[in-house]
């Protein structure tokens, strides 16, 4: 079986083809940026034991987390997972509310209730992920079954990692998803490795995307480290669920640049292939294009990076500064009561 490959996105003409102007691409070129510099300021921050738990980055993933994130609508939802955290940066979740989280204070979105990435905006569409992979898969596929009852033009992402994607809950979300053409775009986030599982014991098809077809859509396999072809084929999925084309698989392939989580150092990755895809680091592979098409210039990222430089300071001093949750308060705004619902059948 013979997937689509993304084409990759060099020319400035293709850009502009995809629909993006020059402030569109350094937007993206700081969504990436804001979200390495928090992961890495996390790091720090685990370190100096602030952090409860472990601490999950999603290193090498930011251009296909940005280039999703960037595609979607401001109606759509999305449920994002611990490699995606620039899906949170983009769609507007404040950096000090994310170290809030981190640190488990009030401010974080989950309010000190729950921590690490498990932590989502509803007001920005991002629905909060679970532990138990890849459960969130049929929740967006039931957000997007809700929107296509109600007759709304919105659409639902769902991620997952090439290793969930093996489980029982992924072939019946997308089953259904296949039979009732929903609005739903799924976007497998393949890192080659699941935990300490390399990719050849984790599936046998040659494309993860390959899969697709057998639920009756399309399916893309993209290089996830060229934010330009991830939003270029995002797009493409969206608009289409939004004009009730259905489902798309979109398979993004990146590698897991650290560790499963801050405690594991991946001394099973052999290091020859974290050397190859160092060199295709998606922020310096991005950067060097920039500079290259002359669509970021000195000044222009001067300020890019002494911004997000910036912001990211104030924003540690000001999650420092959110107190920790009141222990009496601990399980305010954990339960939904049925009146808090906007589903009639539950009243
Ligand atoms: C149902 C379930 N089984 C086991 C785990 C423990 N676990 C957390 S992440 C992970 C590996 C997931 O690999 P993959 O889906 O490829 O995502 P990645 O971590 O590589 O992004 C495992 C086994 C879990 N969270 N849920
Ligand atoms: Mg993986």
């Amino acid at each position: 079986m013979a997937v689509r490959e993304a084409e990759p996105v060099e020319t400035l003409q293709q850009v502009k083809d995809a629909g993006l102007d020059r402030e569109d691409l350094l937007e993206i070129y700081r969504n990436m940026l804001i979200t390495r510099g928090i992961e890495e300021r996390g790091h720090i921050l685990y370190k100096q034991g602030k952090i409860p738990g472990s601490f999950y980055t999603g290193r090498g993933n930011e251009g296909s987390a940005v280039g999703v994130a960037t595609a979607m609508g401001p109606n759509d939802v999305g449920t994002p997972l611990q490699r995606d955290m620039g899906v949170h940066v983009t769609r507007g979740v404040e950096p000090w509310r994310i170290f809030a989280q981190y640190m488990g204070r009030e401010d974080g979105p989950t309010r000190g209730r729950d921590g690490n990435v498990h932590m989502g905006d509803a007001r920005l569409g991002l629905h909060t992920m679970v532990s138990h992979l890849p459960a969130m898969l049929p929740v967006a596929v039931g957000m997007a079954l809700a929107f296509k009852i109600r007759d709304e033009r919105r659409v639902a992402v769902a991620w997952c990692g090439e290793g969930a994607s093996a489980r029982g809950d992924a072939h019946e979300g997308m089953n259904l998803a296949g039979v009732h053409r929903l609005p739903v775009v799924f976007v497998i986030d393949n890192n080659q490795w699941a935990y300490s599982t390399p990719s050849h014991l984790e599936y046998a098809v040659e494309h993860l995307a390959d899969r697709a077809a057998a639920y009756g859509f399309d399916g893309v396999v993209v290089d996830g480290t060229d934010p330009l072809a991830v939003y270029r084929e995002a797009k493409r999925a969206i608009e289409k669920a939004r004009e009730g084309g259905g489902p798309t698989l979109i398979e993004s392939v990146t590698l897991r640049m650290e560790g499963h989580a801050v405690h594991d150092d991946a001394f099973y990755v052999p290091k020859e292939l974290f050397e190859e895809w160092a060199r295709r680091d998606p922020i310096e592979r991005f950067r060097s294009w920039l500079r290259d098409t002359g669509s970021m210039g000195d000044a222009d990222e001067e300020e890019v990076t002494a911004g997000v430089k910036r912001l990211l300071h104030e924003a540690l001093q000001r999650a420092e500064e959110s107190p920790v949750p009141d222990p009496a308060t601990v399980t305010d705004g954990v339960f939904a009561t049925p009146d808090e619902l906007e589903t009639p059948h539950h009243r």
